[in-house]
């Protein structure tokens, strides 16, 4: 193809937009911990956190009924340990130690639950987080983890009020085998919506664990109490509301429990390599007028990390010759605007 000689690497063109969003120091972070924190200077472009912190809000009222109270926590307090997102009678939250409901949780151990509500889905409910998504600083940050190809596998919301229960740590890898790849194949990034600290229930992250390729087991899981030493073994992310924390998929991590009144919220936006399954479904699921609209807005880019760019799951012959062109059209797309030679399947940044 005439144009490919022009092209730019990849590899350059992704370091190039970190040096221009003056991320450097956040990339050396990630390489040598596992994980940085940007602050809200770079990563709260016109109160972005204020303003999904207000959308997420309005989403809890709709879909729980009761606006979240933030300043006591009293919604969200002590809530039954369930399933990521199940939904509980009101949380119950004083019957919590009598009446721990029958209901299968990924933490068997814990008291109560160490995440708070799960909102799932959150993606089409405001135009809000479609800035968060393509917020250029962490764009920038994915794209020199996982390459130009990178898909959005979910986004959603925590909110968790005061708990008991930590939440052990684990890592974000995607279900790949042991020996996690030395190259990151996931990324995980936080909007942290209210502040970060011990007491808030904060991230936590056990620095440097991404590089002994492998997940913790057994006793490894427990998080420690901050008092008991744990502040040795995963440190409490401390950051402000606007603060952006981003760590790659062998990146240990879980969450203290939160010991103050109030309610920790934050937002994830949880990217795979193209050829990972998604936990989100985004190919066939957006109307075309929805996705002309995003790409006017944003650039084509929108379309890769929405899945656009990915070959769809086939069940007859034409499914299978129409969806590949399709998907082709979305990459050819992508690469005539942005002239970076993106699609090379031998690329770790393509
Ligand atoms: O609650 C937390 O902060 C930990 C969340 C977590 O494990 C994740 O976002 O992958
Ligand atoms: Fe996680």
């Amino acid at each position: 193809m005439a144009e490919a000689a022009t092209l730019l690497e990849p590899r350059e063109s992704a370091w190039n937009d970190v040096r221009a969003l003056g991320l450097q120091k956040h990339v050396a972070d990630l390489d040598a911990h596992g994980f940085c924190v940007i602050p809200p200077e770079i990563a709260n472009p016109n109160n972005l956190a204020g303003r999904m912190l207000e959308a997420l809000l309005d989403i809890a009222e709709r879909r729980n009924g009761e606006r979240p109270d933030v300043v006591t926590g009293a919604t969200h307090a002590y809530q039954p340990n369930m399933r990521f997102g199940a939904k509980n009678e009101r949380y119950g939250r004083s019957q919590v130690e009598e009446q721990i409901p029958d209901i299968s949780s990924p933490h068997p151990d814990a008291v109560d639950s160490p995440f708070g509500d799960r909102m799932h889905s959150i993606f089409f409910e405001d135009e809000v987080f479609a800035e968060a998504l393509m917020n250029p600083p962490m764009i920038a940050l994915v794209t020199y983890l996982l390459g130009y190809s990178a898909v959005l596998s979910a986004m959603g919301c925590w909110m968790k009020g005061p708990c008991r229960s930590n939440f052990p740590l684990h890592t974000d890898s995607g279900g790949i085998p042991e020996p996690l790849p030395a190259q990151s194949y996931a990324a995980q990034c936080t909007y942290v919506l209210t502040d970060f600290n011990r007491e808030n229930g904060a991230t936590c992250i056990v620095p440097g664990s991404h590089k002994w390729n492998r997940n913790p087991e057994g006793d490894e899981t427990i998080l420690l109490p901050y008092e008991e030493g744990g502040s040795e073994q995963a440190l409490a992310c401390e950051a402000p509301a606007g603060s952006l924390i981003i760590w790659q998929g062998n990146t240990w991590h879980g969450a203290f429990n939160r010991t103050a009144p109030g309610i920790r919220v934050s937002v994830t936006v949880y990217f795979y390599r193209p050829f990972m399954r998604p936990l989100e479904d985004f190919i066939g699921k957006i109307p075309e007028e929805k996705l002309e609209e995003l790409i006017g807005k944003y650039g084509q880019r929108i379309a890769i990390v929405l899945q656009q760019g990915c070959v769809p799951g086939f069940s007859t012959q034409g499914d299978r010759v129409s969806g590949t062109a399709r998907a082709e059209q979305f990459v050819s797309a992508y690469r005539a605007e942005s002239g970076v030679g993106v699609g090379r399947k031998s690329d770790a940044y393509a």
